[in-house]
């Protein structure tokens, strides 16, 4: 068979959908599907080394200086790129075919635009991007018949159901675990403290997504996402509560048929589909799925409980800087309960707080996005008086 090697870039290539990705290049058996181009990495050397060695990139682009020049002494024949204008370089690369975007915050967004202007798809695993600069994003991907495909197990899983038959879609349905207060009273929520709330009963994750799944927060941001990434108005997603997390989203075409994509939850799944699309080669093959003993349970999402859930919607509808303003609050408040800071109650309270004090900039340029972001980071870490 013929195959034409794809020119990968990876952001964030020690992280969580980094490591992963790493997995799944590894596991094809076809080791010419991929040539690794780019990587980057934070502050974790060590591994980013070890990563290095194995994928031979031609540049590399490094958090820190001091990390950037460790880098170079091991490697002197590869462009070590530094810092977030380094990334922007590592992404400005015409032979980039596909870049996954692994970072997570607003310091993909740059990168993801300047690949855009390349013509390189991207396999998208950063919510900020499409939150804080969805329309943006998408009318340039447009202008540039770039494809944007999803990593995100939800988003893949619709991508997935529709075969990216968009315009045949009547509405989707973005399925929630309901994290590991779905059944606790609002009182209880409220009150809870961090390790209860870390304690995700499906998924294991990074923190910050972790409280985002308890307060159901990261639905709200992933409905947002789906709005931009599907071009559906936002009365056509639905979000269903599913505590077994099998069903990890599903499509109704106009015609009336739904159809869902499950499986035993994986992030290999929606990483080798987004890599490979629209083909469906797979290296790693995930845990059969058996309708035997399975019993599927799905109920509405309770916005008393769940605030921040309606927050989402609310700010994705009226659009503009809003759902920039929900992002930078949302994400600052949970880092002030991961610290002990604040109550959990406190982080839907400081998200609408910020949103009812906010004029709305309708259309705004990415320095608007920027400018609102940083403005709403400040004033909820009490840098800049209230
Ligand atoms: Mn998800």
């Amino acid at each position: 068979m013929h195959t034409t090697t794809k020119n990968l870039v990876i952001l964030g290539s020690t992280g969580s959908i980094g490591t992963q990705t790493l997995e799944v290049l590894e596991g094809f058996q076809n080791k010419e599907l991929f040539n690794v181009l780019g990587m980057s990495c934070g502050n974790n050397i060590g591994l980013f080394i070890e990563q290095i060695k194995k994928f031979h990139p031609k540049k590399v682009c490094v958090g820190t200086k001091e990390g950037a020049k460790e880098v170079k002494s091991i490697f002197p024949k590869i462009e070590v790129l530094c810092g977030e204008e380094g990334l922007i370089e590592l992404a400005d690369d015409k032979n980039a075919d596909i870049m996954l975007t692994g970072t997570s915050g607003c310091v993909a967004l740059k990168p993801t635009l300047k690949a855009i202007e390349n013509c390189t798809d991207i396999a998208l695993a950063n919510k900020e991007t499409l939150v804080m600069a969805g329309d943006i994003v998408t009318k340039a991907a447009k202008a540039n018949g770039v494809k944007i495909l999803p990593v995100d197990s939800e988003h893949s899983a619709i991508l997935q159901s529709s075969n990216g038959n968009f315009d045949l879609l009547n509405k989707i349905i973005i399925t929630a675990s309901g994290g590991p207060f779905l059944h606790k009273t609002k009182a209880e929520i409220e009150n809870a403290t961090c390790a209860e709330a870390l304690n995700h009963p499906r998924w294991n994750m990074g923190k910050k997504i972790t409280i985002d799944s308890a307060t159901l927060m990261n639905k709200g941001l992933e409905v947002i996402e789906a709005h931009h990434l599907f071009n559906l108005p936002y009365e056509k997603i639905e979000v269903v509560i599913h505590p077994e997390s099998l069903v990890h989203s599903a499509v109704e075409f106009k015609d009336g048929s739904t159809v869902a994509q499950i499986g035993t939850p994986s992030m290999h799944i929606p990483i080798q589909y987004a890599l490979t699309y629209p083909s469906r080669e797979f290296g790693i093959k995930s845990n059969s799925f058996s309708f035997l003993g399975q019993t599927l349970t799905f109920e509405k999402p309770d916005f008393e409980k769940f605030p921040c859930l309606k927050l989402a919607f609310e700010a994705g509808k009226t659009g503009g800087t809003l759902p920039v303003v929900l992002n930078a609050a949302n994400e600052i408040a949970v880092h002030k309960f991961l610290r002990g800071e604040i109550g959990m109650g406190e982080i839907f309270k400081t998200v609408e707080r910020e949103i009812e004090r906010h004029n709305v900039i309708q259309n705004p340029t990415l320095d608007e996005i920027f400018e609102v972001d940083k403005e709403i980071r400040a004033r909820v870490l009490g840098k800049i008086s209230a």
